[in-house]
């Protein structure tokens, strides 16, 4: 008996309508989580990136093919998904230190991606996320053995649609380092305006726009922060001083041009997204060409997602060092399963 059934007794407390059948939730547990290279199922910082990629794929296929199912939080369905699986559920006492840790592990994974001028270097690119209102350069996590300049690369075409491939220079960044964070923006200078953006991702990005660099200088340097005109910054302000200086060592090819909008140019917008996006301009996907490096489409993966890299054996979240996941059961489990 491969044994993946929900026990009776599962704490959960939205026990009505809209709970996913438990054959999904088997379904998404074997894909995403068991069906997955040992090395990936050693920890469970790493086990959790694998139930959040689960997650946006309940998230972003099942719900939407059938609006009745409920959304979840990544941490409801973390313990959705913990208790109807055979191999977590032994767990589930440990859910919340356990979450606790991942949360605090995800903010030291290193960060790279690139701040994108136009060609008279008066304005980037910004992408705001989906669900909060705050804009920052397009950026993401590395990936586990992923270099710095790869990341930047597979994170801003995941977010823009945009392939800074031929354009990256590995030595032209500027770096900076929030707490445990260090973040690497690649510096892509001279695109094309009328450029296409698109992203690459559902539900992660809900708005691509020119914004102007001298309407985003800021009352401070904080983390979080807000441009002159009101545009709430996430990240963005530590680096316009150095971005300053960059072009003022490395003027643009292209005079300023005076018609340039006083605004921020809006290039694409999510139909509907929480943070109040309406119509779009959605662009086609066929009108973008893929990177040359081979950053693929996470949504269309069901398995083999490179994950972030394991933590160091030393620092803050150890925590889960003390719930070590029982490989043997996992293998017995697939084993059953698919053999
Ligand atoms: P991330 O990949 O954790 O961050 O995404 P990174 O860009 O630093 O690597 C940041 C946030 O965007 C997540 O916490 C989600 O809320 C959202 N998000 C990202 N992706 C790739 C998806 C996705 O494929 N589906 C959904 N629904 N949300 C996503
Ligand atoms: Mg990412």
């Amino acid at each position: 008996m491969s044994g993946l059934h929900r026990s009776s007794s599962a704490p959960l407390k939205n026990g009505h309508g809209g709970l996913p059948p438990q054959e999904l939730l088997d379904d998404l547990c074997s894909r995403f989580v068991l069906n997955v290279p040992q090395e990936d199922q050693q920890s469970f910082e790493r086990i959790l990136f694998l139930v959040e990629y689960a997650h946006w794929f309940y998230e972003d296929n099942s719900v939407e093919k059938n609006p009745s199912l409920k959304s979840f939080s990544l941490k409801e369905f973390t313990t959705l998904l913990f208790n109807s699986c055979d191999i977590l559920r032994p767990y589930v006492p440990h859910i919340e230190n356990i979450f606790k840790d991942f949360t605090s592990y995800k903010v030291r994974v290193p960060v790279t991606g690139a701040i994108i001028l136009d060609e008279t270097y008066e304005r980037c690119l910004l992408v705001k996320g989906w669900k909060g209102t705050s804009w920052s350069f397009p950026r993401g996590k590395k990936n586990k053995d992923e270099e710095d300049h790869a990341c930047a690369i597979r994170e801003v075409f995941e977010e823009t649609g945009f392939d800074v491939s031929e354009l990256l220079n590995k030595d032209e960044y500027i770096e900076e380092i929030f707490g445990q964070q260090r973040v690497r923006l690649y510096i892509i200078a001279g695109v094309k305006d009328d450029t296409t953006f698109a992203p690459q991702t559902k539900k992660e990005i809900s708005e691509i726009a020119w914004q102007r660099l001298d309407e985003l200088q800021p009352a401070n340097d904080n983390v979080i922060s807000r441009s002159i005109i009101g545009l709430k910054l996430y990240m963005v302000a530590p680096f316009l001083s150095s971005l300053k200086s960059w072009i003022s060592s490395h003027p643009p090819s292209m005079a300023p041009r005076p018609d340039l909008p006083l605004k921020g140019v809006s290039m694409w917008k999510a139909r509907n997204s929480s943070s109040g996006g309406s119509t779009s301009t959605a662009v086609m996907d066929s009108q973008l060409t893929r990177p040359k490096s081979d950053a693929h489409h996470q949504q269309h993966h069901h398995h083999h997602h490179p994950l972030p890299p394991s933590p160091p054996d030393t620092g803050p979240g150890e925590s889960f060092r003390n719930f070590r996941f029982d490989k043997a059961a996992i293998v017995r489990a697939a084993e059953a399963r698919f053999s």
